[in-house]
């Protein structure tokens, strides 16, 4: 299997994050895509090339065009304050605030184009974020050209990020604009499987009233877990969307036997769906010993996963995502990735 990884995303090293009242370190760290790499190659699972360059015009497909300008510029705009850590938003139009007035000050823009306090922006986050998707559009592209698979080593991780906000370390949803980028190059229904322990909240409110692209989601239930304020099973999709997107919220402590009957069923949507090509957002933060989630998976577990994606028989697209037990994220991605080429 065809992997695409770039060094650039070692430029995006947030030094901290807000949470519980106090500010602790990322655990969205470059190491993570290091240790992936590393087991890919160690278990010989195929060639990793470079992703090639694409125009912003593919990234606006997804999302809104000031949304883009704004991650562009945020760190020169914050530098300009004088200030050389990290930019953090602190305040969000939330509730009874005005939500359709891009503010000017970087303060405020921070937080209208954000969900929460977990996406630092530093002086390399841009270019890290635009390789980032350029690897997963270069993952699209050789579906395009007929590869069977492929596997997007993409860090940052993408799929909180919504059409015009930045949350849970994710600044652009790589899986929705390969997603796109695949309506647009002759597919024309696309299934976006998240295994990722959250919910891929950006993911589904882009494709939500969509029919073409089909979202289906297992994840930590939101009345328990990040980001709480989406995810649930009644969440079904609208208006031509109505039926294209699926939730399965799962409790805390759901163990690899659960979480497989759950998969057989979103798996089951999609087949019914008949998708011509399956873009996987791949987190591996289900993983038993992961720090920051409450699911109880392990390597056979993963291996089970990439079985069983397989099973669909439709060319797939892997997008990394989330997955913060550093030592074993590499051996769990690769347990997915072998389930799925030797079936
Ligand atoms: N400090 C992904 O897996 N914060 N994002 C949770 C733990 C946000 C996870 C609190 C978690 C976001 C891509
Ligand atoms: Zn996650």
């Amino acid at each position: 299997m065809l992997t695409i990884y770039s060094d650039d995303h070692r430029l995006h090293h947030g030094a901290a994050e807000f949470y519980r009242g106090r500010l602790v370190p990322c655990f969205e760290m470059p190491s993570r895509a290091d240790q992936v790499l590393e087991s890919m190659r160690a278990a010989g699972l195929g060639p990793v090339v470079a992703p090639a360059r694409f125009d912003r015009a593919a990234l606006v497909r997804v999302h809104t065009e000031d949304y883009v300008a704004f991650l562009e510029t945020a760190w020169a705009e914050w530098a300009a304050l004088g200030e050389t850590g990290d930019a953090l938003p602190y305040v969000w139009p939330a509730a009874d605030l005005r939500q359709d007035v891009p503010p000017d000050h970087i303060d405020g823009k921070l937080g209208f184009y954000s969900i929460d306090a977990a996406v630092p922006i530093t002086a390399g986050t841009w270019t890290a974020i635009k390789s980032s998707a350029d690897c997963a559009l270069t993952g699209a592209q050789a579906l395009v050209d007929g590869a069977a698979s492929a596997f997007a080593l993409c860090r940052p991780p993408g799929h909180h990020a919504g059409a015009r906000a930045m949350a849970g370390f994710c600044y652009l949803n790589n899986a929705a604009i390969a997603a796109q980028f695949l309506r647009d190059h002759g597919h024309a229904r696309v299934a976006v499987l998240d295994v990722d322990y959250h919910h891929g909240n950006g993911t589904q409110t882009i494709f939500y009233d969509r029919g073409d692209v089909l979202f289906a989601s297992l994840h930590g239930d939101p009345r328990q877990e990040y980001p709480f304020f989406l995810g649930y099973a009644d969440e079904c999709g609208a208006g031509e969307g109505l039926g294209a997107n699926r939730n399965y919220p799962l409790p805390w402590g759901t163990s690899g036997e659960v979480y497989r009957a759950a998969l057989d069923s979103a798996l089951a949507d999609m087949a019914r769906f008949a998708p011509t090509s399956v873009v996987v957002s791949l987190g591996v933060d289900t993983y038993a010993e992961d720090p920051i989630s409450h699911f109880k998976l392990r390597a056979p577990d993963f291996t089970a996963i990439g079985r069983a994606i397989a099973g669909l028989g439709v060319p797939t697209l892997f997008v990394m995502e989330g997955g913060y037990a550093v030592a074993a994220i590499g051996d769990n991605v690769t347990a997915v990735l072998t389930g799925f080429a030797g079936a």
